[in-house]
């Protein structure tokens, strides 16, 4: 079948059997491979391997999820601009690296021999990516490791990603990351958005010199450029698209911070690779691990999971209450 690529000599071929098969290897945007994961259902999911990133997740009506940019450049050394970026093993410019690290633009490999999986994956709609330092990697960041991801579609057609990253240094040294999914959300206006679950919070101004403030007691809306990193969120936080009667709800476990960011007009027309008026379709909530750096000793695993769901809501008949919501399940 045209597209269809077997895949890499290893991966367990039971995950591709089924009528539209579960996962597809293929080529994409410039030949880079890139995974679809399917579910019966009709949801979708792609991950490329370069970045190990996710640029699509389509609900059962083939609705695209996920915002990337009409001018996103699929091509390295730069970042695909939109999806689901992976900051490691640094956020932003909290360090010597370059901008949020450099897993977002490296080859990741797909893992044919993956350990067991802390909690089984419900779907056959998965697949396992390890990124592993080059020789490159080792002169700016001195420190083995191996970064494994799995990305997974639930039959619900829930999208999930679990990083799990263990310190696989030889000379006893520990190293600390800081780490965020700097997921891009597509939004039919940023005007009609709220954010629900990061009310009375404390956060960090990356437009006042990273000060640090605390957020009224409302839920967030949106009207000029917003870049905060939220401190101790709940689990949980919702988005809520009000014109699309949509709400996001994300879910996040050992990843105890949030980004909230929107570039507006002004850095819109200042990036190459994003549109002037994009900024009005898509906001950033990043679950992510600031803060407080994450250190492992050699042999240690940290995990750090966010499982994303697209619940049809409408705004009148009250099933938004973003509280039910949060409280929910
Ligand atoms: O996550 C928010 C942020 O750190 C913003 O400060 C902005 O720079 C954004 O990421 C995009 O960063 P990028 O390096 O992808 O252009």
């Amino acid at each position: 079948m045209s597209g269809e690529k077997l895949p890499p000599q290893g991966v367990a071929a039971a995950n591709t059997s089924g009528s539209a098969s579960a996962v597809e290897f293929c080529k994409g945007v410039n030949g880079l491979e890139k995974v679809v994961l399917r579910e019966p259902r009709g949801t979708s999911a792609e991950v490329y391997l370069y970045g190990g990133h996710v640029t699509s997740w389509k609900n059962d009506h083939g609705e695209e999820l996920l915002f990337v940019s009409s001018k996103a450049i699929f091509k390295p050394p730069k970042a695909i601009r939109g999806g689901i970026p992976i900051c490691f093993p640094q956020f932003g410019g909290l360090g010597s690296l370059e901008q949020h690290g450099f897993a977002r633009n490296r080859f990741w490999i797909v893992d044919t021999d993956p350990p067991p999986f802390p909690v089984p994956t419900s779907s056959r709609a998965y697949v396992d990516l390890l990124l592993k330092p080059s020789e490159e990697d080792l002169k700016i960041w001195p420190h083995s490791y191996e970064f494994r991801l799995r990305v997974a579609l639930s039959p619900g057609g829930d999208l999930m990603l679990t990083s799990r990253i263990r310190n696989t240094n030889t000379d006893g040294k520990a190293f600390s990351f800081t780490f965020a999914y700097h997921t891009y959300f597509s939004v039919s206006d940023i005007s009609e958005v709220r954010v629900e679950g990061l009310e009375t919070l404390d956060y960090l101004d990356n437009l006042q010199n990273r000060e640090r403030f605390t957020e009224q007691g409302d839920a967030i809306t949106f009207e000029s450029e917003v870049d905060k990193i939220y401190l101790s969120t709940p689990t949980k936080i919702a988005i809520l698209d009000h014109e699309k009667k949509r709400t996001f709800v994300m879910r996040k476990e050992g990843l105890p911070d949030a980004v909230v960011w929107n570039p507006w007009d002004k850095k819109a027309k200042a990036m190459a690779d994003f549109g002037d008026d994009e900024y009005k379709h898509m906001l950033c909530v990043e679950a992510a691990a600031i803060e407080k750096s994450i250190t492992l000793k050699p042999g240690e695993e940290w995990k750090g999971r966010q499982e994303l769901s697209a619940v049809p809501s409408s705004y009148c008949s009250g099933q938004l209450d973003p509280h039910k919501v949060l409280q929910g399940s």
